[in-house]
Protein backbone atom coordinates (compact mmCIF):
# COMPACT_ATOMS: atom_id res chain seq x y z
CA UNK A 1 0.00 0.00 0.00
CA UNK A 2 1.65 3.26 -1.18
CA UNK A 3 1.42 6.38 0.96
CA UNK A 4 -1.27 8.94 -0.76
CA UNK A 5 0.95 11.90 -0.88
CA UNK A 6 -2.13 14.50 -0.51
CA UNK A 7 -1.69 17.13 1.08
CA UNK A 8 -3.59 16.62 4.59
CA UNK A 9 -5.04 20.36 5.55
CA UNK A 10 -6.38 20.87 1.95
CA UNK A 11 -7.37 17.40 0.55
CA UNK A 12 -8.27 16.06 3.85
CA UNK A 13 -10.81 18.91 5.05
CA UNK A 14 -12.11 19.30 1.50
CA UNK A 15 -13.23 16.04 2.00
CA UNK A 16 -14.66 16.07 5.36
CA UNK A 17 -16.52 19.27 4.38
CA UNK A 18 -18.00 17.27 0.59
CA UNK A 19 -18.68 14.84 3.18
CA UNK A 20 -20.73 16.47 5.74
CA UNK A 21 -22.29 18.62 2.73
CA UNK A 22 -23.72 15.66 0.27
CA UNK A 23 -23.84 13.07 2.49
CA UNK A 24 -22.07 10.68 -0.25
CA UNK A 25 -25.34 8.97 -1.00
CA UNK A 26 -23.98 6.50 1.71
CA UNK A 27 -27.17 6.96 3.81
CA UNK A 28 -25.58 9.22 5.48
CA UNK A 29 -28.46 12.11 5.15
CA UNK A 30 -31.05 9.26 5.95
CA UNK A 31 -29.29 8.48 8.99
CA UNK A 32 -29.32 12.17 10.35
CA UNK A 33 -29.71 11.76 14.11
CA UNK A 34 -27.46 8.94 14.13
CA UNK A 35 -24.41 10.29 12.74
CA UNK A 36 -22.62 7.05 11.78
CA UNK A 37 -23.16 5.38 15.08
CA UNK A 38 -25.08 2.70 13.33
CA UNK A 39 -24.41 1.61 9.74
CA UNK A 40 -22.20 -1.06 8.91
CA UNK A 41 -18.49 -0.89 8.72
CA UNK A 42 -18.44 -0.68 4.81
CA UNK A 43 -20.88 2.12 5.10
CA UNK A 44 -18.12 4.02 7.62
CA UNK A 45 -15.40 3.44 4.71
CA UNK A 46 -17.61 5.34 2.27
CA UNK A 47 -18.22 7.96 4.45
CA UNK A 48 -14.53 8.82 5.21
CA UNK A 49 -13.99 7.69 1.57
CA UNK A 50 -11.50 4.92 2.82
CA UNK A 51 -8.84 7.39 4.11
CA UNK A 52 -7.15 6.80 7.60
CA UNK A 53 -5.93 10.22 8.69
CA UNK A 54 -1.95 10.30 9.05
CA UNK A 55 0.40 12.07 10.57
CA UNK A 56 4.32 13.09 9.25
CA UNK A 57 5.54 10.57 6.89
CA UNK A 58 8.44 9.90 8.82
CA UNK A 59 6.60 8.93 11.49
CA UNK A 60 7.06 5.75 12.69
CA UNK A 61 3.18 5.27 13.41
CA UNK A 62 2.86 5.77 9.70
CA UNK A 63 4.90 2.57 8.31
CA UNK A 64 3.14 0.29 10.62
CA UNK A 65 -0.19 2.11 9.64
CA UNK A 66 0.70 0.92 5.95
CA UNK A 67 1.76 -2.17 6.83
CA UNK A 68 -1.10 -2.69 8.77
CA UNK A 69 -3.40 -1.96 5.12
CA UNK A 70 -1.63 -4.62 3.70
CA UNK A 71 -1.42 -7.26 6.50
CA UNK A 72 -5.47 -6.95 6.80
CA UNK A 73 -5.41 -6.80 3.00
CA UNK A 74 -7.29 -3.53 2.93
CA UNK A 75 -5.86 -2.36 -0.43
CA UNK A 76 -8.85 -0.03 -1.23
CA UNK A 77 -7.54 2.63 2.28
CA UNK A 78 -5.39 5.36 1.78
CA UNK A 79 -2.94 6.62 4.41
CA UNK A 80 -3.38 10.17 4.63
CA UNK A 81 0.08 12.04 5.12
CA UNK A 82 -0.08 15.54 7.07
CA UNK A 83 1.07 16.37 10.50
CA UNK A 84 0.18 15.69 14.54
CA UNK A 85 -1.28 18.93 14.60
CA UNK A 86 -3.14 18.18 11.58
CA UNK A 87 -4.79 15.01 12.89
CA UNK A 88 -5.89 16.44 15.95
CA UNK A 89 -7.88 19.37 14.28
CA UNK A 90 -9.61 16.84 12.16
CA UNK A 91 -10.45 14.66 14.88
CA UNK A 92 -11.90 17.74 16.15
CA UNK A 93 -14.20 18.64 13.43
CA UNK A 94 -15.02 14.96 13.44
CA UNK A 95 -15.92 14.49 16.96
CA UNK A 96 -17.83 18.27 16.98
CA UNK A 97 -19.80 16.32 14.35
CA UNK A 98 -20.25 13.15 15.56
CA UNK A 99 -18.79 11.89 12.01
CA UNK A 100 -16.97 8.88 11.63
CA UNK A 101 -13.29 9.33 11.80
CA UNK A 102 -10.13 6.90 11.85
CA UNK A 103 -6.90 8.20 12.73
CA UNK A 104 -3.39 7.25 13.71
CA UNK A 105 -3.14 7.44 17.29
CA UNK A 106 -0.73 6.86 20.16
CA UNK A 107 -0.50 7.12 23.76
CA UNK A 108 0.37 9.00 25.77
CA UNK A 109 -1.49 12.02 24.46
CA UNK A 110 -4.09 14.70 25.37
CA UNK A 111 -6.70 13.65 22.96
CA UNK A 112 -7.49 10.43 25.16
CA UNK A 113 -8.90 12.51 27.75
CA UNK A 114 -10.37 15.76 25.74
CA UNK A 115 -12.09 13.01 23.77
CA UNK A 116 -13.77 9.39 23.98
CA UNK A 117 -12.17 7.42 21.70
CA UNK A 118 -11.16 3.98 21.31
CA UNK A 119 -7.73 1.73 19.70
CA UNK A 120 -8.82 -0.72 17.26
CA UNK A 121 -7.86 -3.95 18.08
CA UNK A 122 -5.28 -5.25 16.09
CA UNK A 123 -5.42 -9.43 16.21
CA UNK A 124 -1.85 -9.41 14.18
CA UNK A 125 -0.18 -7.24 16.42
CA UNK A 126 1.29 -4.79 13.36
CA UNK A 127 1.74 -2.01 15.58
CA UNK A 128 3.57 -3.99 18.28
CA UNK A 129 3.26 -4.80 21.92
CA UNK A 130 4.94 -3.29 24.81
CA UNK A 131 6.40 -0.12 23.36
CA UNK A 132 8.95 2.27 25.29
CA UNK A 133 10.35 5.79 24.53
CA UNK A 134 14.11 5.82 24.72
CA UNK A 135 16.71 8.64 25.60
CA UNK A 136 18.96 8.26 22.83
CA UNK A 137 22.21 10.14 22.98
CA UNK A 138 25.43 10.65 20.70
CA UNK A 139 28.60 8.74 21.26
CA UNK A 140 30.92 10.40 23.82
CA UNK A 141 28.30 12.44 25.63
CA UNK A 142 29.41 10.50 28.58
CA UNK A 143 33.19 11.81 28.28
CA UNK A 144 32.19 15.44 27.32
CA UNK A 145 29.36 16.47 29.44
CA UNK A 146 28.82 13.85 32.53
CA UNK A 147 26.63 15.85 34.05
CA UNK A 148 24.07 16.21 31.37
CA UNK A 149 24.53 12.37 30.67
CA UNK A 150 23.52 11.44 34.17
CA UNK A 151 20.56 13.02 34.23
CA UNK A 152 19.40 12.06 30.83
CA UNK A 153 20.13 8.69 32.15
CA UNK A 154 18.14 9.09 35.50
CA UNK A 155 15.42 10.75 33.38
CA UNK A 156 12.33 8.07 33.64
CA UNK A 157 8.71 9.11 34.16
CA UNK A 158 5.18 7.85 33.79
CA UNK A 159 2.30 8.86 30.86
CA UNK A 160 0.60 10.56 33.70
CA UNK A 161 2.87 13.28 34.45
CA UNK A 162 3.70 12.95 30.81
CA UNK A 163 -0.17 14.44 30.54
CA UNK A 164 -0.33 17.18 32.75
CA UNK A 165 2.23 18.66 30.75
CA UNK A 166 0.35 17.89 27.07
CA UNK A 167 -2.70 18.82 28.60
CA UNK A 168 -1.21 22.63 29.64
CA UNK A 169 0.09 23.05 26.46
CA UNK A 170 -3.11 22.16 24.55
CA UNK A 171 -5.63 24.59 26.60
CA UNK A 172 -3.15 27.10 25.37
CA UNK A 173 0.04 26.97 27.78
CA UNK A 174 3.50 27.93 25.83
CA UNK A 175 5.15 24.62 26.08
CA UNK A 176 8.01 26.05 28.35
CA UNK A 177 5.84 27.61 30.82
CA UNK A 178 3.87 24.26 31.26
CA UNK A 179 7.34 22.54 31.49
CA UNK A 180 8.40 25.02 33.76
CA UNK A 181 5.12 25.19 35.80
CA UNK A 182 5.21 20.93 35.92
CA UNK A 183 8.58 20.84 37.06
CA UNK A 184 8.36 23.62 39.68
CA UNK A 185 5.67 21.49 41.18
CA UNK A 186 7.12 18.00 41.22
CA UNK A 187 10.30 19.05 42.33
CA UNK A 188 10.28 15.42 44.38
CA UNK A 189 10.74 14.22 40.75
CA UNK A 190 13.34 16.47 39.29
CA UNK A 191 15.21 16.25 42.31
CA UNK A 192 15.27 12.54 41.86
CA UNK A 193 16.83 12.79 37.93
CA UNK A 194 19.39 15.88 39.41
CA UNK A 195 20.70 15.12 42.88
CA UNK A 196 24.16 15.51 43.75
CA UNK A 197 24.91 16.82 39.96
CA UNK A 198 27.02 19.69 39.94
CA UNK A 199 25.86 22.33 37.36
CA UNK A 200 28.05 23.20 34.70
CA UNK A 201 28.19 26.84 33.29
CA UNK A 202 26.39 27.69 30.54
CA UNK A 203 28.21 24.58 28.49
CA UNK A 204 26.04 24.10 24.93
CA UNK A 205 24.01 21.34 24.52
CA UNK A 206 21.44 20.12 21.81
CA UNK A 207 18.17 18.20 22.00
CA UNK A 208 16.44 17.30 18.57
CA UNK A 209 12.68 16.20 18.66
CA UNK A 210 9.77 16.07 16.37
CA UNK A 211 6.52 17.97 17.18
CA UNK A 212 4.13 15.19 18.19
CA UNK A 213 2.78 16.46 21.09
CA UNK A 214 4.45 14.15 23.56
CA UNK A 215 7.52 15.13 22.42
CA UNK A 216 6.77 18.57 22.79
CA UNK A 217 6.05 17.55 26.63
CA UNK A 218 9.66 15.89 27.31
CA UNK A 219 11.80 17.99 24.99
CA UNK A 220 10.74 20.92 27.21
CA UNK A 221 11.04 19.21 30.85
CA UNK A 222 14.35 18.28 29.71
CA UNK A 223 15.12 21.47 28.23
CA UNK A 224 13.78 23.03 31.45
CA UNK A 225 15.91 20.81 33.72
CA UNK A 226 18.84 21.14 31.67
CA UNK A 227 18.47 25.03 31.90
CA UNK A 228 17.31 26.13 35.10
CA UNK A 229 19.16 22.77 37.36
CA UNK A 230 22.41 21.94 35.45
CA UNK A 231 23.43 25.19 34.07
CA UNK A 232 23.02 24.13 30.21
CA UNK A 233 22.67 26.37 27.73
CA UNK A 234 20.31 24.35 25.30
CA UNK A 235 18.88 24.50 21.91
CA UNK A 236 16.05 22.42 20.96
CA UNK A 237 15.74 21.47 17.40
CA UNK A 238 12.57 20.62 16.05
CA UNK A 239 12.73 18.39 12.89
CA UNK A 240 11.71 15.37 11.03
CA UNK A 241 11.81 11.76 12.55
CA UNK A 242 14.93 10.58 10.24
CA UNK A 243 16.83 13.80 11.05
CA UNK A 244 16.47 13.64 14.75
CA UNK A 245 17.86 9.87 14.48
CA UNK A 246 20.83 11.04 11.89
CA UNK A 247 21.35 14.18 14.18
CA UNK A 248 21.93 11.93 17.14
CA UNK A 249 23.83 9.20 14.97
CA UNK A 250 25.91 11.70 13.31
CA UNK A 251 27.19 13.88 16.62
CA UNK A 252 25.70 16.98 15.48
CA UNK A 253 22.66 16.44 18.41
CA UNK A 254 23.90 16.03 21.39
CA UNK A 255 20.62 13.94 22.87
CA UNK A 256 16.59 13.15 21.78
CA UNK A 257 14.12 11.72 24.53
CA UNK A 258 11.94 10.20 21.65
CA UNK A 259 12.50 7.18 20.16
CA UNK A 260 9.71 4.95 20.29
CA UNK A 261 10.94 1.23 20.42
CA UNK A 262 11.52 -1.66 19.81
CA UNK A 263 9.04 -1.43 17.06
CA UNK A 264 7.86 2.05 16.23
CA UNK A 265 11.34 3.02 15.38
CA UNK A 266 12.82 -0.15 14.47
CA UNK A 267 13.85 1.03 10.98
CA UNK A 268 15.96 3.66 12.44
CA UNK A 269 17.20 1.45 14.82
CA UNK A 270 18.32 -0.80 12.15
CA UNK A 271 20.25 1.88 10.46
CA UNK A 272 21.19 3.98 13.09
CA UNK A 273 21.40 2.21 16.62
CA UNK A 274 25.13 1.33 16.30
CA UNK A 275 26.44 4.24 16.28
CA UNK A 276 24.54 6.26 19.03
CA UNK A 277 24.18 5.19 22.69
CA UNK A 278 20.42 3.85 23.69
CA UNK A 279 20.45 5.15 27.59
CA UNK A 280 17.07 2.57 28.18
CA UNK A 281 13.22 3.73 28.24
CA UNK A 282 12.43 7.26 29.83
CA UNK A 283 8.56 5.95 29.78
CA UNK A 284 7.45 2.42 29.83
CA UNK A 285 3.74 1.26 28.43
CA UNK A 286 3.39 2.96 25.56
CA UNK A 287 1.07 2.31 22.24
CA UNK A 288 0.20 2.95 19.10
CA UNK A 289 -2.60 1.74 16.19
CA UNK A 290 -5.35 3.02 14.72
CA UNK A 291 -7.90 5.16 16.36
CA UNK A 292 -11.77 5.93 16.37
CA UNK A 293 -14.20 8.03 18.40
CA UNK A 294 -15.54 5.36 20.90
CA UNK A 295 -19.10 5.97 18.52
CA UNK A 296 -18.04 4.56 15.56
CA UNK A 297 -19.23 1.39 15.14
CA UNK A 298 -15.99 -0.85 14.70
CA UNK A 299 -13.91 -2.73 16.90
CA UNK A 300 -11.31 -4.31 14.68
CA UNK A 301 -8.97 -3.24 12.21
CA UNK A 302 -10.39 -6.67 9.97
CA UNK A 303 -13.90 -4.44 10.51
CA UNK A 304 -12.28 -2.42 7.87
CA UNK A 305 -12.46 -4.80 5.33
N1 LIG B 1 4.34 8.81 17.42
C1 LIG B 1 4.53 9.58 18.63
C2 LIG B 1 5.71 8.69 16.88
C3 LIG B 1 6.52 8.46 18.03
C4 LIG B 1 5.90 9.39 19.03
C5 LIG B 1 3.77 7.54 17.80
C6 LIG B 1 3.51 9.56 16.53
C7 LIG B 1 5.93 7.84 15.66
O1 LIG B 1 4.98 7.27 15.14
O2 LIG B 1 7.06 7.75 15.18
Amino acid sequence: MKISKKLLMLAGLAGVLALSACGTGSGNTANTGNNGQSGTADSIGVQVKHEIIGIDPGAGIMKAAADALDQYDLGDWKLIEGSGAAMTAMLDKAVKAEKPIIITGWTPHWMFSKYDLKYLEDPKNVFGEAEEIHTLVRKGLKEDQPVAYEFLDRFEWTSDEMGEIMTAIQEGKDPMEAAKTWADSHSDRVDSWTKDLKPVSGDKLKLSYVAWDSEIASTNLLEYVLESKLGYDVTALQVEAGPMWTGVASGDVDATPAAWLPLTHADYWTEYGEKLEDLGPNMTGVKTGLVVPSYVDLKSIEDLK
